[in-house]
């Protein structure tokens, strides 16, 4: 076995683990990543040559590429990625689980010699700001040069890795193969006693971009359970009122495919010249107190992995640039015209593509790229990024949002009267499925704080430690819902959302800095209609009054449901939110509509 470009100071540790998974999966060649721009080059170089990559338009799209995923491997498989711990409790109601004994066998014979003929990268990788006492080191070894190019884009991977480990010494460990791509034989485990991830039969990023959601957000929402801390699908936008030099940081949840990148990537249009908005984080935050008892929060990625489908200059004019280099598209289509990227909402239809599979695609034809489909693509050249973004003590966060997406029922907006309220908005959320879940149709199910496919342990206790870290928080954060996807009649979005979500986020600020009241309702506060600026926008006040009516009976349909959801966790569910549901649930109940 060739062993290429190995550092010189590795630990004991990490070099008997390598040589144990190389014992076991039988690679060709160990090569050690050490993160520089000639290594990445090289391996571009690799999978352009063997057909595995396209190299787009240099001219148009320099050092970009395009990935195509087999069909059977476009979205994360929720229902083959499994919780591994001795008893299911640990794991709880919403995930699936496996024992850890069981599980571990299973994939051992899995992987067994699965790399022979193959390379074995060795990735180490850093998430969060370099010096942060946050930051988590890991290692992926992985035989997929695709998954190593994305982990150098979203991850600060390599030699920075190696260093940090030499101070911190833990890692978490990451074992990735292609395998053959059988969907039946597809697991994404996660080991957490032995902070272990182990993923086969699959390249889709969510599931063996190891670092992304199986380490930055389940294991490391244990670690943070045990240290004090959370690790959240949540967003980071900071906003500046120019005309008070005032920052503000919102931090939100939204699932996957519900607009949370263009969201944080959002552009305050022409009415809302005093402010500015620039994105700290665009899908994971780490939250922890801070010294005088404020939120803060880091991102811990150093790139963006955002849905393309519908990423265009209407939804997220700011982001276009950015893609336009050093970007790596995952199953968008090909204009064969001039070898450029396309998918449906960045520009008209041309005439001809080849769609995401490689067939030939003419107008009219069903999707070209898929609805999943993605951009890789690092923060550091993104015009529109916080130059807090790499601050190691993160940044204080001044409102989180909770949301979904939700045709009828939820308001537009609405603001939970106090934080302990906040962590039950969280909780109850409940949202249409998208298209990253595999399988997914459009329906709705329990979603709490976006995390129902992310949160590593039993949510019950999840829920318990919202409430013990607000202990921690003294100068807390409001907490908001949105949903920019309510339908009229007819299945029309009401509310036009992108940019003009801009308007939204301002009603929040003046909450924040307490210049506009709110009128009180059974779930929390509803803005009055006439302090949401509708300033150069042609929108119906009338329909704004229905996007912030308050219905009585959808709520307590919606909190039978809830409770439905609730009533799983049995024992594990902390009592101060049984406490928190009943009041709102007797508030709705008890409620009657003025005149
Ligand atoms: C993502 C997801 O890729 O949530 O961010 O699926
Ligand atoms: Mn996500």
């Amino acid at each position: 076995m060739i062993e290429e470009n190995k550092p010189q100071h590795v630990s004991k540790e990490l070099e008997s683990w390598v040589e144990q998974t190389t014992g076991l999966t039988k690679p060709d060649k160990v090569y050690w990543c050490d993160g520089s721009e000639l290594e990445n080059r090289k391996l571009l170089s690799f999978l352009t040559e063997s057909k595995q990559i396209i190299k787009l338009n240099e001219k148009k799209y320099p050092n970009c590429y395009l990935y195509r995923t087999n069909e059977n491997d476009v979205a994360r498989v929720e229902d083959r990625t499994l919780i591994c711990t001795d008893s299911e409790v640990e794991a709880g109601p919403t995930n699936r689980w496996m024992k850890k004994e069981t599980a571990f066998r299973m994939m051992q014979d899995l992987f067994k010699e699965i790399m022979a003929g193959r390379t074995m990268y060795v990735v180490p990788y850093l998430l969060g700001p370099e010096g942060s006492s946050f930051s988590q080191v890991g290692v992926e070894l992985t035989d997929s040069a695709y998954v190593a190019v994305n982990m150098r884009i979203l991850t600060r991977m390599g030699d920075i890795a190696l260093q940090e480990l030499n101070r911190k010494k833990e890692f978490v460990k990451a074992i990735h193969s292609i395998g053959n791509l059988d969907p039946e034989k597809r697991y994404i485990c996660h080991f957490p006693d032995e902070r272990l991830l182990m993923s086969i039969n699959t390249v889709y990023g969510g599931n063996a971009i190891l670092s992304k959601k199986p380490h930055a957000l389940r294991i490391a929402s244990i670690i943070a359970r045990k240290e004090g801390w959370l690790a959240e699908h949540m967003f980071l936008l900071e906003i500046v009122n120019k005309e008070n030099d005032k920052n503000y940081y919102i931090s939100g949840a939204l699932p996957s495919a519900s607009g949370k990148t263009n969201l944080a990537m959002i552009q305050p249009s022409k009415a809302f010249k005093d402010f500015t908005a620039r994105t700290v984080g665009d899908d994971i935050s780490w939250l922890f107190s801070g010294k005088n008892g404020e939120m803060r929060g880091i991102n811990p990625e150093n790139g963006f992995f955002g849905v393309a489908y519908g990423t265009g200059p209407y939804s997220n004019p700011n982001i276009l640039e950015s893609l336009k280099k050093n970007t790596i598209f995952t199953n968008v289509a090909l204009n064969p015209k001039d070898n450029t990227p396309w998918w449906e909402g960045l520009s008209e239809f041309p005439e001809t593509l080849y769609d995401w599979t490689g067939k030939e695609w003419h107008k009219g034809g069903s999707s070209a790229a898929h609805m999943n489909s993605r951009f890789t693509t690092p923060i550091k050249q993104y015009r529109f990024k916080s130059d807090r973004y790499e601050d190691p003590d993160g940044v204080e966060i001044s409102a989180m949002l909770f949301g979904g997406r939700r045709s009828s029922l939820l308001p537009l907006v609405y603001e939970a009267q106090t934080f302990e309220q906040g962590i039950l908005v969280g909780a109850m959320t409940r949202a249409e499925t998208t298209a990253a879940q595999s399988g997914a149709a459009r329906v709705v199910r329990d979603d709490p704080m976006s995390m129902i496919a992310f949160c590593g342990y039993n949510m019950g206790d999840y829920f318990n430690h919202w409430f013990e870290f607000a202990e921690k928080i003294k100068k807390r954060p409001k907490v908001f819902n949105v949903n920019w996807f309510r339908k009229d009649e007819n299945g029309n979005y009401i509310w036009p959302g992108f940019g003009e979500n801009f308007r939204i986020l301002e009603w929040m600020i003046k909450r924040i800095d307490g210049t506009v009241k709110a009128k009180e309702f059974p779930i929390g506060f509803l803005p009055y209609v006439e302090d949401i600026n509708l300033n150069g926008m042609d929108f119906d006040v009338e329909r704004l009054k229905k996007l912030l009516y308050f219905d009585k009976d959808g709520w307590a349909g919606e909190l039978i449901k809830v409770k439905e959801f609730f009533d799983k966790f049995g024992e594990r569910f902390p009592k101060k939110l049984w406490d928190e549901f009943d009041k709102m649930n007797k508030r709705v109940l008890d409620y009657v509509p003025e005149n």
